[in-house]
């Protein structure tokens, strides 16, 4: 499967040429922003689901996979989960019944059309363990089990991932192998690991990624790439993760392309692309589905990530959605 992640433009239909490209060239969608929580349910009890209606209608008249991102997160998610109404950090059984109210309301609306769902969304720390975030710090650590449980219960067909990215480093990689077998010995249903793959023309290398892939499909979990870009542009030093903020002049340095993209790295590009997919295809019987994290560079979150307001040209469609060397090179390997 090849899928896309679609902004509201194109769940709405104002961005009718994405809309149109997408149903041509892809069998999968995800939301990239509409079914997080706090567009879902803002509020307690307030639940907005028109978008992801819209998202599902749109998905099952092109019978595409349809996959629902994020039911837990530490982002995204609107503090009224874990707080009462005075303010003060609410104790476990409530925000576990919370939980399971936002889960088993949202997944129980979709059962059986929305095939798939982010149950945990980056709970792993990019320092090692698990992330510290309310849902740790309210819950405990059993809080990932509860989610997944909650997701099955309200629908035991829909497969159920665990997401997140830089796990083609080694601590992570390991953190999450561990993380699944104790979810697997708690006899935890878990069908996928996804990798997000926010890449760039020289990280990860190639190896990293495909040890990450060996050493989830050993656990006998299917592995997914989920919210695949590769930025074409220069990585500020020190940086790999988090958002930084650079001087003007810096910034001219790190942002060299916004006349366009020079054919030497248009070409590099493709060829970057080429080798994660002979390498998605050489793991064709681990890896169920790889989907890109946007329609085209116009609207990926990389011209604002980690450095607002660059050009950036990270996916295989232009800012017009015409295909780029990537899309052919991409386009070829698929079809062998
Ligand atoms: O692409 C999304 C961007 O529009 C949002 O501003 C951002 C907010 O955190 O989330 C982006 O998507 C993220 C995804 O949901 C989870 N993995 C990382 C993605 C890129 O930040």
């Amino acid at each position: 499967m090849l899928g896309v992640a679609i902004n509201s433009d194109v769940i709405n239909g104002t961005d009718s040429s994405s809309l149109n490209l997408v149903s041509k060239q892809f069998n999968q969608i995800t939301a990239e922003n509409a079914m997080k929580p706090m567009f879902i349910q803002p509020k307690e009890g307030e639940f907005h689901f028109e978008m992801a209606d819209k998202l599902v209608e749109f998905g099952e008249k092109n019978s595409m996979f349809i996959v629902g991102h994020t039911l837990i997160w530490h982002s995204q998610t609107p503090d009224w989960f874990f707080e009462d109404e005075e303010g003060n950090e609410v104790t476990r059984d409530i925000l576990l019944k919370r939980m399971e109210s936002h889960i088993s309301t949202y997944v129980g609306r979709y059962k059986g059309k929305v095939k798939g769902w982010d149950v945990v969304n980056e709970a792993v720390s990019d320092e090692g363990g698990l992330r510290k975030t309310k849902w740790y710090t309210i819950i405990g650590e059993d809080y990932i089990q509860k989610a997944f449980e909650f997701a099955y219960e309200a629908d035991p067909d829909a497969e159920l991932y665990y997401n997140d990215y830089s796990l083609d480093k080694a601590q992570k990689r390991n953190d999450v192998v561990a993380l699944i077998k104790n979810l697997q010995d708690k006899g935890v249903k878990i069908s996928a690991v996804g990798m997000q793959g926010h890449y760039d023309l020289e990280e990860p290398a190639i190896e990293e990624v495909e040890k990450s892939i060996l050493a989830f499909s050993e656990l006998g979990v299917k592995v997914m790439i989920t919210e695949l870009d590769v930025s074409a542009l220069p990585v500020p030093e020190n940086f790999r993760s988090a958002e930084v903020s650079v001087s003007i002049e810096m910034k001219e340095k790190l942002n060299p392309y916004t006349q366009g993209l020079p054919d030497s790295v248009q070409n590099t590009l493709a060829e970057r692309y080429e080798d994660l997919f002979r390498l998605f295809v050489k793991h064709s019987d681990k890896i169920t589905r790889v989907t890109f994290w946007g329609v085209n560079d116009k609207v990926s979150w990389k011209n604002n990530f980690p450095v607002r307001g660059r050009t950036d040209y990270p996916l295989l469609f232009d800012r017009e959605n015409n295909p780029k060397k990537a899309f052919y090179e991409v386009n070829s390997i698929v079809q062998d």
